[in-house]
C-alpha cells in the first residue's frame, strides 16, 4: 500500500491554521528556528523488520490484523511510516528472519520507497533448522570450537548480505552469558568471543562498521558475556578502529547513568550509536519516550553536546535505530509514537542554551544549570517536529492521519487477518 500524496495535502489543510499559531508562538518565544528544523529535517530513525509485527512475549503471543508477511512487506511499511512522518527513512534487517531472494528487486523496492539499508543483525541466539551445533551453552563463547565457527561463518554471511543491499554495519548483540555460578570460566568466554569477533572483524569490508552490544542480563541471569558498557569498550578498543560500542536503552541495570555513558563512549570516539526504547524494570521495549521522557532528552542533551564538540554530523555519523517490540499496541501506530518521541527530544536538545550552561557549571552554579535544562524541557516543540515533517513532504499528524485514512483497515484487505510477521 502507497499513500497518495494528494491525501497528505488535504490532511495538512485541515491542520494548517492551528499549526501556523502553534509555530508562530514558538518563534516569537525562541527566535528563528530555521536552523534547528533543518536539522530535525535531516534526521534518520532506522526502523527493524522485527518491530513491524504485534511482539510475543514468552507467555504467548497476540498477532493483529494486516500485519507484513514478507520482507517486501515489512519494506512497504516502513515506507508509510516514512511517507507520513519522513524522519523514518532506513531499515534494519534481521537475519535469518529477513534473507532477501532477490536483491536487485528489493533494492529497486528500497529507492521506490526512499529507503536506505541500515545495519544486519545477526542471530545466533536461537537455533535455526538444520543447523549442526547448539547455541544453547552460548554462540561466540561456546567451548566447543565447531560451534563457534558455525557462528563465525552465520556472522560472514550476515555481512554477504548487507553489501548486497548496501548495508554498512553489522550488528552483533550475543545472548551468551551464563545462568548459573560456576558454570563458565569468565576469561575463556571472554577470549573465545573476542577471537570469534576478530575472525568477524577481519570479515569487514573497508567502508564498514561494527556494533558490539551489550545487555545486562537475560537471556542469561548470571553472567553476559558483553554485559555492560564496559566489556562492549573492552572488545571494540581490542578489535580495532571499525568497531564501536552500541547503547541500547533497556540493556542496563535499572537506575544506570545512560547520559554519563554515552557522553563518555562519545569522547573515546566509540559509540556506534542506540537502540531506542524505554522501560519501567529490565528490557522491555516499551514505545520510545513513554516512562522516561527525561531521560531521554538527558541523553539526547549529551549526544548534541557530545558529537558538535567533535564535529560529528549529527544524522550521519552514529546509527539511529528504534528496537522495540511489544504485544498490545498496533506496530505502526507504536513506531509513529517512537519516532516523534525520539524527534521531541532531539529538538529539546538543540534549544539548549549550552554556552549559558557552560556557563553555570565553570561557575559550580547548580541551580542555574538545572533550570537551562528543565527550561527546555518543558516547551512544546511539537509545532517543531511537525514544522519539519511538513517541509519534507509528511503529514502534520501521522498518527491521526493513520485513523482517519484508516490505514491498518486497508492493509488487513490487502494482506488478510492472519498474516505473522517474524519475529519474536
Ligand atoms: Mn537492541
Amino acid at each position: 500500500m502507497r499513500i497518495d500524496s494528494k491525501l497528505i495535502s488535504r490532511h495538512n489543510e485541515k491542520f494548517q491554521h492551528k499549526h501556523h499559531q502553534r509555530l508562530s508562538f514558538l518563534q516569537s518565544e525562541l527566535g528563528n528556528l530555521d536552523p534547528v528544523i533543518d536539522k530535525l529535517m535531516k534526521f534518520q530513525v532506522a526502523i527493524p523488520s522485527w518491530a513491524l509485527g504485534t511482539g510475543g512475549t514468552r507467555f504467548g503471543r497476540f498477532p493483529g490484523p494486516g500485519e507484513p508477511g514478507s520482507l517486501e512487506q515489512k519494506m512497504e511499511d516502513v515506507g508509510l511510516l516514512h511517507a507520513l512522518n519522513r524522519s523514518s527513512g532506513a531499515i534494519s534487517l534481521h537475519i535469518p528472519w529477513d534473507i532477501p531472494k532477490d536483491y536487485a528487486a528489493i533494492r529497486k523496492l528500497a529507492a521506490e520507497l526512499e529507503l536506505k539499508f541500515d545495519a544486519v543483525n545477526s542471530n545466533t541466539f536461537q537455533d535455526q533448522p538444520g543447523q549442526p551445533h547448539t547455541y544453547k551453552f552460548g554462540s561466540l563463547q561456546n567451548v566447543n570450537k565447531a560451534t563457534r565457527q558455525q557462528a563465525i561463518a552465520h556472522n560472514i554471511d550476515v555481512i554477504r548480505h548487507g553489501v548486497e543491499l548496501g548495508s554498512e554495519s553489522l550488528t552483533v548483540w550475543l545472548a551468551d552469558g551464563s545462568c548459573f555460578p560456576g558454570q563458565l570460566n569468565f576469561r575463556k568466554a571472554f577470549q573465545h568471543t573476542l577471537e570469534s569477533l576478530q575472525e568477524i572483524y577481519a570479515a569487514l569490508p573497508d567502508n564498514w562498521k561494527m556494533f558490539v552490544e551489550y545487555k545486562a542480563f537475560e537471556p542469561n541471569f548470571y553472567s553476559m558475556t558483553v554485559g555492560d558498557w564496559g566489556q562492549s569498550l573492552l572488545y571494540a578498543n581490542k578489535l580495532g578502529a571499525k568497531a564501536y560500542t552500541l547503547v541500547d536503552l533497556g540493556h542496563h541495570l535499572p537506575n544506570a547513568n545512560i547520559e554519563q555513558i554515552v557522553s563518555l563512549l562519545l569522547m573515546e570516539g566509540k559509540l556506534a550509536g542506540f537502540h531506542f526504547n524505554d522501560s519501567k524494570y529490565g528490557d522491555d521495549d516499551l514505545t520510545v519516550g513513554s516512562i522516561k521522557p527525561y531521560q531521554l532528552f538527558l541523553i539526547f542533551n549529551e549526544l548534541v553536546e557530545g558529537m558538535d564538540a567533535r564535529g560529528m554530523d549529527h544524522a550521519r555519523d552514529l546509527g539511529w535505530m528504534i528496537d522495540a517490540s511489544h504485544n498490545v499496541k498496533d506496530p505502526l501506530e507504536d513506531l509513529l509514537q517512537s519516532v516523534e518521541a525520539i524527534m521531541m527530544a532531539y529538538a529539546h536538545a538543540l534549544l539548549v542554551d549550552r554556552r549559558a550552561l557552560n556557563t553555570a557549571q565553570e561557575n559550580n552554579d547548580v541551580v542555574a544549570a538545572q533550570e537551562i535544562l528543565k527550561q527546555v524541557f518543558h516547551t512544546d516543540v511539537r509545532a517543531l517536529v511537525a514544522e519539519a515533517r511538513l517541509r519534507s513532504g509528511g503529514a502534520l499528524n501521522p498518527l491521526q492521519f493513520f485513523r482517519e485514512e484508516k490505514i491498518r483497515e486497508g492493509l488487513t484487505k490487502e494482506r488478510g487477518t492472519h498474516t505473522i510477521a517474524t519475529g519474536l
